[in-house]
This record gives structure tokens, C-alpha cells and sequence, in this order.
């Protein structure tokens, strides 16, 4: 049994949460009463590192009631998680080696914050939060990123890869082939959205981008209404997959803006894949995409265009795994 698997069989059997029955095994499809899917406070993450993100993001959250620190912390955890390739420095460089990372956050008021190709920080969602708080702008970027960093007393880290992104890299080198192509069936960015109790929003999405990525590359997770999108007059969603992919149809924007139109999370989602899917038709085969989306009523929506993308996601009755439904 994986650490992941261990850890999540641990933390279900832990929980003092009412939990329904037979759900304990993790990470299998698992299908819910209508009710249990209308619940507030209610915490969605991407992938199967989404759950220590939720668990984290939910004890914030009943302990502070502070929904923003509960989406800032949640993804903190995978932002030092060593084992994810996708997230934090220890992700997998671009193809000068170097990590360069992007994050967001923001609040269902409209407040929002953002950092992208940034280098050194161990903590980007930090730092997008203190561009929301501290500065006039929503996104600060490269080297003018940093120094707000700085400025602000983040430490900055030594640009040395993790072992495992090292070796990757060296394995890369040998062909060095650009072909951003984004793994379809593995654990990915995170894009956390959360809603409390008083029914008030906030998300929040942290990468270290595409592998091998061109130096300067920027996904859609720093861009507000690409990789997340918080409106507390109608509901939040996140995205993961192939930035450009996403970018291309302002992914989250759309699904909220349909959810503001009358569809259910669950509909938006898919109709943001069925636009995504045309608008890459050609290369829709080795692109993967994901969505998660929740309405001010507490429900909940997920989609993606290939099989293999699953998400967390925790409130009163149950923390879970689910996976998501896809287009092919
Ligand atoms: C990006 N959307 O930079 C990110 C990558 C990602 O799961 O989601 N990986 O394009």
C-alpha cells in the first residue's frame, strides 16, 4: 500500500466525521446521495494530493472559520509535498532546469491576487495572497515578483532541483524535445475552491507549470477566470491540464458565467470541456484538462476531457475521492 493510500485509509478511519457507509475504500468512484453533495461548508481540490490539501484546509477552516487561510493552507501542503512533480520548487523544472512557479487566490468579493514565473519562493500562494492584500495590483510577475518577495520577508531558496526532478531533467536533456505535452492519468496542480458556512467563497491554484517548459512560460493558474474564478454571487470554480488549453477558453470565468446563466456545477463543467475540446480539436487526444466547480448552494461539479482526473473533497458527512466523469 502507497503512503498516499495509507495515509488516506488513516485519515477516513480517524476522522470524528459522520462518514456514510461503504466509502471507505479510498480512491475508488464513488457515487453519493443528491443530498450529501448540497452541503456547506464544502472544500474541493484536484487530484488525489487534494486530500491532505482538505484535510489541512478543513481544520483551518473549523478552527478559524477564515475560509481564505483555509484555501492558503490547504495548498501549502502540497506546495512542500516532495512527492508532487507539479507543484512547489521541487517541481519539475523548465528547460533551462530552472523552476519557475505561478499561483492565485481569490475571494468571492472580487479580491484577488496573483504571482507568475516566479523563482526562489517556497510558498507562491503566499505570496499571490500578500499581491491580493498588500499591494494595488492583482499579479505580479518574474524577477518584480521576487523582489516583492524579498520586500516582503520571504525567504529565497537556493535553485537546486529535488533528486527526482533532477534525474527527469537529465532524462529530458537527452532529446530535449519540446512537446508540452501534459500527463494524462497523474497527479497535477492543485486548484483548491471552498465555500463556508455563511455561504461566502475563496480558491486558490498553485503549479510549478508544465515540465520543460520555454523559460517565461505562464499557465492558466495565475490568471483570474483561466485557472480560478470565485464569485460569491454564484459560485467558484478551478482548472488543471494544459494551461493554454484552458487559457484558450477562460475555462473558470465560463463555468461560473454558466452557473450564473442557470446550469448546475456539474453542467457548466462539461460544457467548458465540450468548448475546450473544440476550440484543441486537433491535439485533443494528448490533452488533458479537469474542472471543478461548486454553486452558492453548496453543490458540487466535476469534468475533464480524458479519464484518469479525480478530486478531494470534504465537508460535514464525508472527506473523499471521487473521480471525475470525462469526455472520452
Ligand atoms: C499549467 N495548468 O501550468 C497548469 C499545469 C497543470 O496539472 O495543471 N498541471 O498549465
Amino acid at each position: 500500500m502507497s503512503n498516499r493510500r495509507s495515509f488516506l485509509k488513516t485519515s477516513l478511519l480517524g476522522t470524528s466525521l459522520m462518514l456514510p457507509s461503504g466509502i471507505l475504500k479510498a480512491g475508488e468512484a464513488l457515487t453519493f446521495p443528491k443530498k450529501s453533495q448540497k452541503q456547506k461548508p464544502l472544500i474541493l481540490s484536484t487530484w488525489e494530493h487534494g486530500m491532505p490539501a482538505n484535510d489541512m484546509a478543513w481544520e483551518v477552516l473549523m478552527q478559524s472559520g477564515n475560509l481564505v487561510d483555509a484555501v492558503e493552507e490547504g495548498v501549502k501542503v502540497t506546495e512542500l509535498d516532495m512527492d508532487n512533480l507539479s507543484v512547489g520548487l521541487q517541481g519539475l523544472p523548465d528547460r533551462e532546469g530552472i523552476a519557475t512557479l505561478d499561483a492565485s487566490i481569490m475571494k468571492g468579493d472580487g479580491s484577488c491576487g496573483t504571482v507568475a514565473f516566479v523563482r526562489q519562493v517556497r510558498h507562491p500562494i503566499s505570496l499571490a495572497r500578500r499581491v491580493m492584500e498588500e499591494t494595488p495590483h492583482v499579479m505580479l510577475a518574474g524577477e518584480g515578483a521576487r523582489q516583492f518577495a524579498i520586500a516582503q520577508g520571504f525567504p529565497m531558496e537556493e535553485e537546486i532541483l529535488s533528486p527526482k526532478a533532477e534525474e527527469m531533467y537529465k532524462e529530458w536533456k537527452v532529446e530535449s524535445k519540446y512537446k508540452p505535452i501534459i500527463n494524462i492519468e497523474n497527479h497535477d496542480t492543485i486548484g483548491m475552491i471552498g465555500i463556508g458556512a455563511d455561504g461566502k467563497m475563496a480558491g486558490s491554484c498553485t503549479t510549478s507549470g508544465l515540465a520543460f517548459k520555454m523559460h517565461g512560460r505562464v499557465g492558466d493558474s495565475p490568471i483570474i477566470g483561466a485557472g480560478l474564478y470565485v464569485d460569491d454571487e454564484v459560485g467558484a470554480a478551478t482548472a488543471t491540464g494544459l494551461g493554454e488549453s484552458i487559457i484558450r477558453i477562460c475555462g473558470s470565468f465560463l463555468i461560473v458565467e454558466l452557473m450564473r446563466q442557470g446550469r448546475t456545477p456539474q453542467e457548466a463543467c462539461e460544457e467548458a470541456v465540450k468548448r475546450l475540446v473544440a476550440k484543441n480539436n486537433k491535439d485533443i487526444k494528448d490533452i488533458q484538462a479537469g474542472f471543478l466547480a461548486i454553486n452558492k448552494d453548496g453543490e458540487s461539479g466535476a469534468y475533464a476531457v480524458h479519464p484518469g482526473f479525480n478530486f478531494a473533497r470534504h465537508n460535514q458527512q464525508e472527506k473523499v475521492l471521487v473521480d471525475s466523469k470525462s469526455w472520452f
